[in-house]
C-alpha cells in the first residue's frame, strides 16, 4: 500500500481525487494544453458512475484520439476516417444490450464523415457521440477544418480562412438539431472549470439517455488545441472563450 493510502486508511488524510477505474494508468501522447485528456477523464468518470465499464464499446476513428483505446479501459474498435457512426450502428444493432459511443474530431465528423453522422442522426441510432471540435485537423499538423473560424490561421490558410474562397464554418449542433431522429444534443466548452463540469453532466446525460433506450445522442465539446493553434495552453483557453464561443454558441439544442 502507498504511504498516502495508509494515511487515508488511518484516517489521517482524506482522498479527494483519484483516477477513475475506467481510465488506464498510463501517459498519454496528447500535447500540453490539449482537451482530449480532460474529455477522456470525464468520460471515464461517467462510465464509473453509471457502472457500465463491462458493457461499453467505444469507436474511435483517426484523429488525435486514434489511440483512445490505450487510455479508456473498455472494449474498443477503430474505424476508418469519418466512419465511426456506421461502425457504431452495426455494433449497437447487433448488441442492443451494449452501450456504444463514438469519439470524433471535427475534421472527422464534419468533413470526411459528414454524411455518416447526418444519416446516423436521421436514423435515430441509439448511440452516443462525443464530438470534439478544436477548429482544426490536429493530428495531421493543424490544417483548416470545416469548423475553422473566418480569419483563423492554419497551415493550409496561412493568411487566415477567407470565407470568399473557403466558405464559412459549419455549425454541426445547429445543423443536426433540425433532424427528427436526434434525441439529445448539446454544445459545451472546456475554457473554464464551470464549463468543464457542465460538459461532464452533458456526457452523463448522453449516456443515460442511451441506457434508457433513446437516441441519437451527441455532445459537441469546444476543445483547445494549443499546438495546432500555435499558442500556449493558457492563451488557447482564452482564444477558445473569446473567439470560438461567439462563433459556436453553447447550450442545449435538443
Ligand atoms: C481516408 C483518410 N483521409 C485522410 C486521412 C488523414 N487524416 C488523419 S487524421 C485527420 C484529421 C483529424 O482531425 P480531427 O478529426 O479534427 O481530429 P483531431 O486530430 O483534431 O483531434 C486526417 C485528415 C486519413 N487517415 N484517412
Amino acid at each position: 500500500m502507498k504511504p498516502l493510502d495508509e494515511m487515508v486508511e488511518r484516517g489521517q488524510a482524506r482522498k479527494v481525487y483519484s483516477r477513475p477505474r475506467a481510465l488506464h494508468s498510463t501517459r498519454t501522447h496528447y500535447c500540453p494544453g490539449c482537451g482530449h485528456g480532460v474529455i477522456h477523464r470525464m468520460l471515464c468518470e461517467v462510465i464509473d458512475e453509471l457502472g457500465i465499464q463491462e458493457t461499453t464499446i467505444g469507436v474511435s476513428p483517426v484523429g488525435c484520439a486514434v489511440f483512445a483505446f490505450n487510455y479508456i479501459n473498455v472494449d474498443f474498435t477503430d474505424a476508418l476516417h469519418g466512419r465511426a457512426p456506421a461502425v457504431a450502428t452495426g455494433i449497437k444493432r447487433s448488441h442492443p444490450d451494449k452501450v456504444v459511443f463514438t469519439y470524433q474530431g471535427d475534421g472527422d465528423l464534419a468533413a470526411i464523415g459528414l454524411g455518416e453522422i447526418v444519416h446516423a442522426a436521421s436514423r435515430g441510432e441509439k448511440i452516443t457521440t462525443l464530438f470534439v471540435n478544436n477548429a482544426n485537423y490536429g493530428m495531421t499538423g493543424g490544417q483548416m477544418a470545416p469548423t475553422t473560424l473566418p480569419g483563423q490561421r492554419t497551415t493550409t490558410s496561412p493568411h487566415g480562412r477567407d470565407p470568399e474562397v473557403c466558405g464559412y464554418p459549419l455549425r454541426m449542433a445547429e445543423l443536426l438539431a433540425t433532424i427528427e431522429g436526434v434525441n439529445f444534443l448539446t454544445r459545451e466548452a472546456l475554457d473554464i472549470p464551470a464549463r468543464v463540469i457542465s460538459a461532464k453532466k452533458a456526457i452523463k446525460t448522453a449516456f443515460a439517455e442511451q441506457l434508457a433506450g433513446k437516441g441519437f445522442n451527441l455532445v459537441e465539446i469546444l476543445s483547445p488545441c494549443a499546438s495546432g493553434w500555435g499558442m500556449t495552453p493558457l492563451k488557447a483557453r482564452e482564444w477558445l472563450r473569446e473567439k470560438m464561443i461567439p462563433q459556436f454558441p453553447l447550450g442545449r439544442f435538443k
